[in-house]
């Protein structure tokens, strides 16, 4: 049912959203020890996110008779200069991201393999609100800046991210 070639691009793209899970638990810890819980709690919430996103693939695999691995997850960047830095980079890998989806998109469309075409249609969008997400919390920072009062609310409100 599905392409050899897309069910082995769709099982490294398993891989791509546990790292992103593994990435923004990175961002998480580096936040709580800037005593910044709000910031913290969003990225954990958004780790989950990306284990869904996971687990979806996983699931759209099985599903569909493809036997499933897993291998290594790549390591994460854990020193940033100050506490806009990881939002830059949470944008930058979104887009990097995206740009693994599009790949696979266009080579199921080039194969004719449409089940997975439309499967990948629902992570399309949502990368488009991933890099929003990511793109609104570097304008919220560059609002407020990286210190004082202004910065304790902000945290307030990443804080109120719903799970
Ligand atoms: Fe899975 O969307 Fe972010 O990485």
């Amino acid at each position: 049912m599905i392409k050899k070639e897309i069910a082995e691009m769709l099982i490294k793209q398993i891989n791509l959203e546990l790292h992103s899970g593994y990435i923004y638990m990175e961002f998480a810890n580096y936040y709580e020890e800037k005593n910044l819980p709000g910031f913290a709690h969003w990225y954990m919430v958004q780790a989950k996110e990306e284990l869904g996103h996971a687990m979806r693939i996983r699931t759209f695999l099985i599903d569909a008779g493809v036997k499933v691995t897993y291998s290594p997850i790549a390591d994460t960047e854990k020193d940033f200069k100050d506490v806009k830095a990881p939002l830059i980079s949470g944008l930058k890998h979104e887009q990097h991201i995206t740009a693994s989806i599009n790949k696979i998109y266009e080579k199921a469309l080039e194969l004719k393999d449409h089940l997975s075409a439309n499967f990948l249609q629902w992570f399309i969008e949502e990368q488009g609100e991933e890099e929003t997400n990511a793109q609104n919390n570097i304008d919220k920072i560059e609002l407020v800046g990286s210190s004082g009062s202004a910065l304790y609310l902000l945290d307030k409100e990443m804080g109120r991210r719903e799970d």
